[in-house]
């Protein structure tokens, strides 16, 4: 069984909607990112900067944080096809999974400071922050409109590592229907039952949001 240690976040999101992909069983413990309720000592433990997602595997002994390692372990733990064993398309997962994890997740998650929860207070960070995103919704829509998914014709951990920091397309100032790949593909992942119930375990909300 995986503990795991959340908030209603992206990368919170991304490791619920990989739990119910894999269907590996799970239970959540909620962490207050503001610091103003006690921490689990295993939360504590699995993370060393205090940030969440992060695991205790209760079958391996395994805890852990941060979120594309913890995607990667969780792959490799059921053995699925959302991480390829080897070879080119192992390869092309692991760039668009980092990708998304180590690039776009960090600049989003800046982003949505800057432009959504403290607009106005530091125009050369929201000059910053808009030029960014856009330059990746390029990327994304220059990709998207090749293929199916991130890393070529199947799913992948990839694109559980990039859907959550899409749901949040308002925040960061963007209107999905410029970027028709982007939108396609965001459709196709937000139909998803994994995705529906993942953004459902930690979100407050029903309802993905979506494009007009
Ligand atoms: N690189 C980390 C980032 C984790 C992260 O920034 N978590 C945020 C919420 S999404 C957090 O815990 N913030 C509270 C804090 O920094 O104390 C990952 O991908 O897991």
């Amino acid at each position: 069984m995986i503990e795991l240690f959340a908030a209603a976040t992206p990368n919170g999101i991304k490791i619920a909607v990989a739990l119910e992909w894999l269907d590996l069983p799970y239970e959540v413990t909620a962490i207050s990112l503001r610091g103003d309720a006690p921490r689990p000592p295993m939360f504590t433990a699995a993370s060393p900067l205090g940030k969440i997602p992060a695991i205790h595997d209760t079958d391996t002994g395994v805890e852990m944080s941060e979120s594309g390692a913890i995607l990667l372990y969780l792959a490799e733990k059921a053995g699925s096809s959302l991480l390829p064993p080897s070879g080119p398309e192992r390869a092309a997962v692991l760039q668009w999974h980092f990708i998304a994890s180590a690039t776009i997740g960090p600049a989003f998650g800046q982003a949505h400071h800057y432009l959504h929860f403290q607009k106005g207070k530091a125009p050369y960070a929201e000059e910053r922050s808009v030029a960014e995103v856009q330059r990746y919704y390029r990327v994304l829509e220059d990709r998207l409109s090749e293929t199916d998914y991130l890393a070529g014709t199947a799913p992948s951990i990839a694109d559980i590592a990039l859907w959550p920091w899409i749901i949040r397309f308002s925040w960061q100032g963007v209107d999905l229907n410029d970027y028709p790949g982007v939108a396609r593909w965001y459709r196709t992942m937000s139909a998803m039952p994994a995705c529906v119930a993942g953004y459902r375990k930690l979100q407050d909300s029903p309802d993905i949001p979506m494009p007009a």
